[in-house]
């Protein structure tokens, strides 16, 4: 059994705001000091992480000087020189500031669309500096409470225009970077634009440069409205849109739990590596989660060793269940492999697929088989094989 210890070739990520969160909720005050950006970047470097993500206002602070923004981004440079740790993503911060209530790109007040369209571009800039190849675009304030309140369809046209000018500018920089939109169905707003995978999929390909547009998903968003992570992600993949991947745990649908990867839906997050590493996914592994509030720092750092922990232990026993002989006989009992075969074959026509004689009882009658495959899963997940 290895050691479980973690190395940039893992592409671990972590973004600023998950280990810098001060515990501050709806409910209750800060548990925790302030995270230095610094001093995160450190201690991931020690940890083996090999990127940090962050918001604009993760690392300059809303309303800075251009002074102050010169003097944090410089120390910010160094400290990522200094420790290896590459910016592997950056993002925009559209939901704090009073301005973004309406949301960003979507908001009812063209003005704060235009505002949140130039922060954005701004920080493109500083994503390109940095040299961070994807950009994500989570609108969590996309959204409404109420029916009347949002017309959906000019919201859409706005989202889409708003993509529109934002890829017609990575172009015309010639920025090597590709944005990435992150669905959530609820929380903050009652109802989320582009809520899950699925619907973000089929905004993508509205828009004029889909190309250099993919997805974000997290584990925990797709969850929440019930669904599947793995087969969402397998999906995504399908489309050549897996840009980046936030890794989390949730217990089923409530509120967004942001739990370390491997908490919650411990089956779950094995499809979730099974299917990323079957995949050769090759972006980074990125944890969006939020250490609890009952921790001070040091349970933070265990919190975040335990992330990336659970993901090579996961490695380990998902790799495990594929290398068994006993799978493989299984799968084919269960007749995965033949899903692989078209069916039709080849030079096959419709009129000789109209002239086959089925015999239905016996088709009916075969089970699948799937149970005994699906223990064997279990059984290596649990590390009792
Ligand atoms: C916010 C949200 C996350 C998103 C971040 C990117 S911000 O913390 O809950 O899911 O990934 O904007
Ligand atoms: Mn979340
Ligand atoms: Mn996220």
């Amino acid at each position: 059994m290895s050691n479980f210890t973690p190395t940039p070739a893992d592409r671990f990520a972590f973004g600023l705001w998950t280990v810098g969160w001060s515990g501050l909720d709806l409910f209750g005050n800060a548990t925790r000091p302030p995270l230095d950006a610094v001093e995160a970047v450190n201690r991931l470097g020690e940890m083996g992480a090999y990127g940090v993500s962050f918001h604009d206002d993760d690392l300059v602070p809303f309303g800075a000087t251009a002074a102050e923004r010169d003097t944090i981004i410089a120390q910010f440079k160094n400290a990522l020189s200094a420790t290896g740790v590459v910016v592997s993503m950056v993002t925009t911060n559209l939901f704090s500031h009073p301005v973004f209530k309406d949301g960003g790109f979507t908001s009812n007040d063209r003005a704060v669309r235009r505002f949140a369209i130039k922060k954005v571009l701004r920080n493109l800039d500083l994503a390109a500096e940095l040299g961070a190849p994807t950009y994500v675009l989570w609108g969590g304030r996309e959204g409404a409470e109420s029916g009347a309140a949002k017309d959906v369809a000019a919201a859409l046209d706005r989202y889409r225009e708003a993509m529109n000018i934002l890829c017609g500018y990575v172009r015309q920089q010639g920025y090597d970077l590709r944005f990435a939109i992150e669905p959530k169905p609820n929380e903050p707003r009652g109802d989320i634009l582009l809520p899950t995978i699925g619907h973000a999929l089929a905004f993508i390909n509205s828009l004029d440069d889909s190309e250099i547009v993919g997805l974000n998903p997290e584990v925990g968003h797709e969850e929440m409205a019930g669904l599947n992570f793995a087969q969402g992600i397998a999906q995504a993949l399908w489309h050549g849109k897996l840009f980046h991947i936030d890794l989390n745990g949730q217990h089923g649908p409530r509120f967004d739990q942001d739990l370390r990867f491997g908490a919650g839906n411990l089956r779950g997050a094995f499809w979730v590596v099974d299917t990323l590493e079957r995949a050769g996914y090759a972006g980074p592994k990125h944890f969006d989660y939020k250490p609890p509030r009952t921790e001070d720092l040091d349970g933070v750092w265990e919190t975040a060793r335990a992330c990336m922990r659970n993901y090579l232990i996961l490695r380990e026993r998902a790799t495990a269940f594929r290398a068994d002989p006993e799978v493989a006989q299984a799968l084919a009992a269960a007749r995965v492999p033949e899903l692989a075969e078209p069916t039709l074959a080849p030079g096959e026509t419709i009129d000789d697929l109209r002239a086959e004689e089925f015999d239905i009882p016996a088709l009916a009658g075969r089970g699948m088989a799937f149970e005994r495959l699906d223990q064997l899963a279990m059984e290596h997940l649990l590390g009792a094989r």
